[in-house]
């Protein structure tokens, strides 16, 4: 037997010892009930997917006014907390893990969406490029209104509420989303955040509500239950940074203060590069985070081995692939063939796209 490092080496993630390194990515499907909460289908995906080393569950808004989507989650209202309940308990019943993914969209929402119409909220009043995703379809997106320091308290509320919710739901921990365009990567993000205060400017500016959030959720999770998300080389959410390397390579070095379950780390993709987006792969971040390294993008089995043996992370997650195949790890060990994905069915609907993909079929000897 090979001493090597695989997709199937277990590992330790805070107080969890995972069976394999195979992570289900956080995938948005907009299929929440009426008022944004989690019911029985939702419980039956994710258990279904229970054979991940690791559940993360889809972005979920921590509030009303944060939230971006048609359709997506929340962990704000009771409703939504028994909601989670009973997604926990069926991924705990066939012996998972899983972490939720705290959400707030900032200015990639749409008056539509919150409360009493109100503008989205954003570090500063710089709309994004390109269109919102709201019941009336698609609709451009609007000038968000910027926050005042005075609110960012607030902000912090919002997530350690959705915090300690979360831990009610029965999850197993929580990873802060700072990726992808969203509220707190627009904070740290120079071409999103021109605030002159002291919550931008600087990167140690920059840095400062995404830290803030994460310190108050390690006050109610501990740091071992506590992932993050970034994404350097994005542009998508119409993203930019004037340093990627040089901003991201200060935020994962101030990470290194807590000793989080894992960073998760988004690779560049093709349209990050084709949309003018620097390079920052997460072989960069190695050198400078101390901790457990989950990877994403584009990854297949052997790519997943590969990174893996070369110690260049320590998960993988895998966000397509786990959505058409609900026994990835099974068919990653049997290098059996793997269901396509459907783009059609990614976002809304039922049960079609979501829960009918087949697992392989049980092989009698
Ligand atoms: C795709 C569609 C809607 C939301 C992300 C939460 O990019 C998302 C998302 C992805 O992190």
């Amino acid at each position: 037997m090979s001493s090597e490092l695989s997709l199937f080496s277990p590992i330790q993630v805070g107080p969890y010892h995972l069976s394999n390194r195979i992570v289900m990515a956080p995938l948005t499907r907009n299929r929440a009930g009426a008022g944004n909460v989690p019911h029985e289908l939702n419980a039956l995906y994710y258990a279904q997917r229970a054979s991940a080393g690791l559940i993360i569950a889809e972005a979920t808004q921590v509030s009303p006014h944060g939230v971006g989507y048609p359709a997506t989650p929340g962990i704000h209202s009771a409703e939504q907390v028994e909601g989670w309940k009973q997604v926990t308990e069926a991924v705990h019943q066939q012996g998972g893990h899983i972490f939720l993914q705290l959400w707030h969209t900032g200015r990639i929402s749409h008056p539509s969406l919150l409360p009493d119409g109100e503008l989205p909220v954003a570090p500063s009043a710089i709309a994004a490029k390109g269109m919102a995703s709201t019941y009336q379809g698609e609709q451009p997106f609007v000038t968000p209104r910027a926050l005042v320091a005075a609110e960012m308290a607030s902000i912090v509320e919002m997530y350690r509420q959705g915090a300690a919710n979360a831990l009610a739901a029965g999850f197993d921990g929580v990873e802060v989303h700072n990726a992808n365009g969203y509220l707190l990567d627009q904070f740290l993000r120079d071409g999103a955040n021109q605030r002159s205060d002291a919550y931008g400017g600087s990167i140690e500016n920059r840095a400062r509500l995404p830290l803030e959030v994460l310190e108050a959720v390690i006050q109610v999770w501990g740091a071992d239950r506590v992932g993050i998300r970034i994404s350097p080389s994005s542009t998508f959410n119409s993203m930019s940074d004037s340093d990627p390397a040089a901003h991201f390579g200060y935020f994962v070095e101030q990470l290194n203060r807590y000793d989080l379950a894992y960073l998760h780390v988004l690779e560049p993709s093709e349209s990050d590069l084709r949309h003018g987006g620097t390079a920052v792969p997460t072989s960069y971040f190695r050198p400078i985070y101390q901790g457990k390294l989950m990877v994403n993008w584009d990854y297949d089995l052997a790519k997943g081995n590969a990174v893996i043996a070369s110690g260049e992370a320590d998960l993988v997650s895998y966000g397509k692939l786990f959505l058409a195949n609900p026994d990835l790890p099974e068919r990653f060990r049997q290098n059996a063939p793997l269901n396509e994905p459907n783009p059609a069915t990614f976002y809304g609907g039922g049960a079609e796209g979501y829960t009918d993909y087949p697992a392989l079929q049980t092989q009698s000897v």
